[in-house]
C-alpha cells in the first residue's frame, strides 16, 4: 500500500513528488532540471548532459 496515496511518486523512490527534490529521479534537482518531470530529458537549463 502507498503510505501517501495523495502524493504521486514519479521516480518510485518512496519520496512523494511534493517532497522529492528530484521528482523524475534523473539525478538533477527539480530547480535545475529542464524537465523536472521527465527523466528522459536529462539536461540542465544550459542543455548540458547530466552525468549520473
Ligand atoms: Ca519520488
Ligand atoms: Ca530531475
Amino acid at each position: 500500500m502507498d503510505p501517501n496515496p495523495d502524493q504521486a511518486d514519479l521516480d518510485g523512490d518512496s519520496i512523494g513528488d511534493v517532497r522529492d527534490d528530484d521528482r523524475d529521479g534523473d539525478g538533477l534537482k527539480n530547480k535545475c532540471d529542464k524537465c523536472p518531470d521527465d527523466s528522459a530529458e536529462p539536461l540542465d537549463r544550459k542543455g548540458c548532459p547530466v552525468i549520473p
